[in-house]
């Protein structure tokens, strides 16, 4: 079966669609970008332009089945389930449907720029995300060339990922792209997430080897980036596999992400086991073992003070999302119970008139 080979298209990839056929399903291809009204996708043949498939929302990452539509245009006639699925809640929409950033990536990484304070706990949450969406976690450090403040940032860095690799690298003078290269088997998709300005396009670039992706300057004032690439988008390395570039995540809210906190904070884990009682809330419970670590320095208050963090916003998501499921079966209710039960009274009304 033909497929886009310089997009990921490997025996692994083909035996996947063999598994999962579809109706008039021809070729393979894989959505490199979502427009407003319209994919694009890689094909055995090239790019091509082609309407949403029907039925579903595709994400940057998808293997779709190329065939015909009724009009004989070439359309996606089927999508392959997700191996991996990166989402995040909606940062400003308060219903809690999960926006999928990006789908079957192998790797994520997470892009730490030096030339900006640290915000330890957004690049905890943003491995939280990555290990539950099924792809492994990797930090990259960038711009290691502002060498004054790089390596105080490095060492804290090292601290915070929890054990998941670290690489240090700058676009600028070519140190650790190699490394980085290494990392990524032929046929893996790796996506880059991380703050505007980060540096995740100038990174594409220096992995591709010539230009590819714009890059945007920092503004002075606030070292902020201009959100300078704004779509998701799919790039082939020359080495076979596939990067992601993706526009500077603002937030990373987390939907359905308890299986990544207990990866993240196994640490928290082993200590739960060990308190006195199996319910300890580690507030004034005697036998305590997370008070313990806390009061012998061996759990530090600020990793701690994130984990509760995140776990009330866990909670409060969940909330929500079980107030909207409970609104929805009352507007059901009322549609089936009493709106019908009133035009059956008004129908009875009519009849005995
Ligand atoms: N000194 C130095 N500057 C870098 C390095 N890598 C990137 N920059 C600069 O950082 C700025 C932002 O780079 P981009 O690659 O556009 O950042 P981005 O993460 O793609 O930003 P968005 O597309 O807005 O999300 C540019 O001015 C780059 O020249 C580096 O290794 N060293
Ligand atoms: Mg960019
Ligand atoms: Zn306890």
């Amino acid at each position: 079966m033909p497929g886009p080979v310089p997009y990921g298209f490997t025996a692994a990839v083909a035996e996947h669609f063999a598994a999962h056929p579809a109706a008039g399903g021809e070729a393979a291809a894989r959505v490199v970008r979502v427009d407003r009204n319209r994919i694009v996708a890689a094909t055995a043949d090239g790019l091509v332009h082609l309407p949403y498939p029907a039925h579903a929302v595709p994400a940057t990452g998808d293997w779709i089945w190329l065939g015909r539509s009724r009009a004989a245009e070439p359309a996606a006639v089927g999508v392959l389930p997700r191996t991996s699925e990166l989402s995040r809640k909606r940062a400003f929409d308060p219903s809690t449907e999960a926006q999928v950033l990006a789908a079957n990536i192998d790797m994520v990484g997470v892009v730490v720029p030096v030339d900006r304070p640290l915000s330890h706990n957004r690049l905890e949450r943003t491995l939280v995300a990555v290990w539950d969406s099924g792809a492994t976690p990797l930090v990259i450090i960038t711009k290691a060339d502002l060498s004054d403040i790089a390596d105080d940032v490095v060492g804290k860095v090292i601290l915070q990922a929890a054990g998941v690799d670290v690489v240090t690298t700058s676009a600028e003078q070519g140190d650790g792209i190699d490394e980085l290269l290494s990392r990524v088997q032929p046929g893996w998709t790796l996506a880059l997430l991380g703050p505007s300005g980060a540096g995740k396009s100038t990174l594409i670039n220096a992995l591709v080897g010539h230009q590819v992706q714009s890059t945007g300057d920092v503004r002075a004032a606030d070292g902020r980036g201009r959100h300078t690439t704004t779509s998701r988008e799919l790039v082939p390395l020359p080495n076979g596999a596939v990067l992601m570039d993706t526009p500077g995540v603002r937030g990373f809210g987390l939907f359905d992400a308890e299986d990544g906190m207990e990866e993240m904070f196994s640490d928290l884990q082993a200590l739960f086991e060990q308190c006195r009682f199996s319910d300890c809330a580690h507030d004034t419970e005697p036998g305590c073992a997370v008070r313990a670590a806390l009061d012998d320095g061996s759990l530090e208050e600020r990793r701690w003070a994130s984990y509760r963090k995140l776990q009330r916003e866990l909670g409060a998501l969940e909330r929500r999302h079980d107030a909207a499921a409970r609104r929805a079966y009352q507007r059901e209710w009322h549609q089936k119970v009493v709106v019908a039960g009133r035009s059956q009274r008004a129908a009875e009304r009519y009849r005995h008139s």
